[in-house]
């Protein structure tokens, strides 16, 4: 196995995007439970994400979500971040919460609202250029609930013309990326269900638009690190939403549910050159928090994609490579095993001290007083935008 020394400069390429609704209070259908503290503005979501990366120096970027982030002055905005050590990441677009898209959005038949659609989209590409933001990510809840309900394949063709007049006006440096699920809220047919749907239609736009792996978003069972290699080979892979599931879209915190499915994807990023200084794949949770305390589930998660990471590094490459040239099935497994079975805590804890951050990121968070601090100092928090 390699040496923690040896992964070191490679574990400093991570960096992890939080999510802006991860702040915001969130719940089920059945119920929605406040937090207190929890942030009235955007602004206050950001001095949350800030206090992530203030501990663990993992997370420097906060991604926005429109029109639920949405404020009169970008620039200013910016700033705000930038003052606490922040940047604005990835714009998601929202054509999901509108009783205009009761029928679709980017696929809609009806071509004003599918014009509706897009104008929103081409409002986030505005909205990036004032933010300095790279990744316009869209999830689309475009779908039906029973056979004949739609023409199937005349949406494929609607979608593909949305997204080219929206790929148009991104500027040179920005992306597109196009996230899949395989059902929900459609429950018959999903316009973008998969990860093939997806590339598809990015391969159709160009360079700059890529596929978005959400890990809550397959098939119980499914091989998403098979996914991964496969995306990654085809240079297509452009970002991650990270969470975990143990039954559809739990948006539970990533790497809680099952580990060694963590592991098992982050051994196929780095395999594909997805950790390498010019990679230009992104890693951003999109997760939920319903019962737990906000701040302290963001950073444990990415507390989480950094554990499995330097696990992944640990990994003998060329002991691997031997063995499975030799088809020595159980020697390769071993090899692979052995570093996901290693404990790296202890010298993860050592590393940030030498980088001038908090051996323990999450007592130290606690112990800081800030949680008591916002939830004195603010009353009457936000909705993610999820949830009743
Ligand atoms: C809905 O399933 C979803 O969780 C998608 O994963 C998006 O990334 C996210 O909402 C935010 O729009
Ligand atoms: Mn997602
Ligand atoms: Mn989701």
């Amino acid at each position: 196995m390699r040496t923690f020394a040896e992964i070191t400069p490679q574990l400093e390429n991570l960096a992890v995007e939080v999510p802006s609704w991860a702040y915001g209070n969130s719940g089920t259908r059945f119920k929605v439970f406040s937090t207190p503290g929890t942030p009235r503005t955007v602004q206050e979501k950001i001095d949350d994400a800030a206090q992530v990366h203030l501990h663990t120096g993992l997370a420097p970027s906060v991604a926005l979500h429109i029109p639920w982030d949405s404020v009169d002055d970008y620039a200013a905005l910016c700033r705000y971040a930038e003052d606490r050590g922040l940047r604005l990441g990835t714009v998601n677009s929202n054509t999901f919460q509108d009783d205009t898209y009761k029928f679709g959005s980017l696929t809609a038949a009806d071509p004003s609202v599918r014009q509706k659609a897009i104008d929103h989209h081409l409002a986030c590409v505005d909205i990036m250029n004032e933010t300095g933001s790279r990744d316009l990510k869209i999830w689309l809840a475009d779908g039906s609930n029973y056979p004949g309900q739609n023409d199937l394949r005349q949406r494929q063709e609607t979608l593909a013309e949305s997204l080219a007049t929206i790929y148009a006006a991104l500027g040179d440096e920005q992306r597109l990326v196009l996230e899949y699920k395989f059902f929900e809220p459609a429950f018959y047919a999903t316009d973008v269900p998969d990860w093939g749907t997806s590339y598809v239609h990015v391969s159709e736009l160009g360079d700059r638009a890529k596929v978005c792996l959400d890990t809550g978003h397959h098939a119980p069972g499914t091989n998403i690190e098979f996914i991964v290699a496969q995306l990654l080979r085809l240079g297509k892979l452009g970002a991650f939403d990270f969470n975990s599931r143990f039954y559809a879209d739990d948006d539970l915190i990533v790497g809680a549910a099952d580990p060694f499915q963590l592991y098992r994807i982050m051994v196929e990023v780095i395999r594909g050159g997805g950790l390498a200084p010019d990679s230009d794949l992104a890693f951003m949770l999109d997760q939920c928090h319903n019962i737990e305390d906000k701040i302290p589930g963001q950073i444990r998660s990415v507390l989480n994609v950094q554990e499995m990471t330097a696990r992944a590094l640990l990994l003998d490459r060329e002991a691997l490579t031997k063995a499975q040239a030799a088809n020595d099935v159980l020697a390769a497994n071993d090899i692979l095993m052995d570093a996901f079975y290693t404990d790296v805590r202890p010298e993860l804890a050592s590393w940030r001290q030498t980088k001038g951050l908090p051996a323990d990121p999450m007592s130290t968070f606690l112990e800081s007083g800030y949680l008591q601090q916002i939830a004195s100092d603010r009353v009457g928090g936000q909705q993610a935008g999820w949830g009743a």
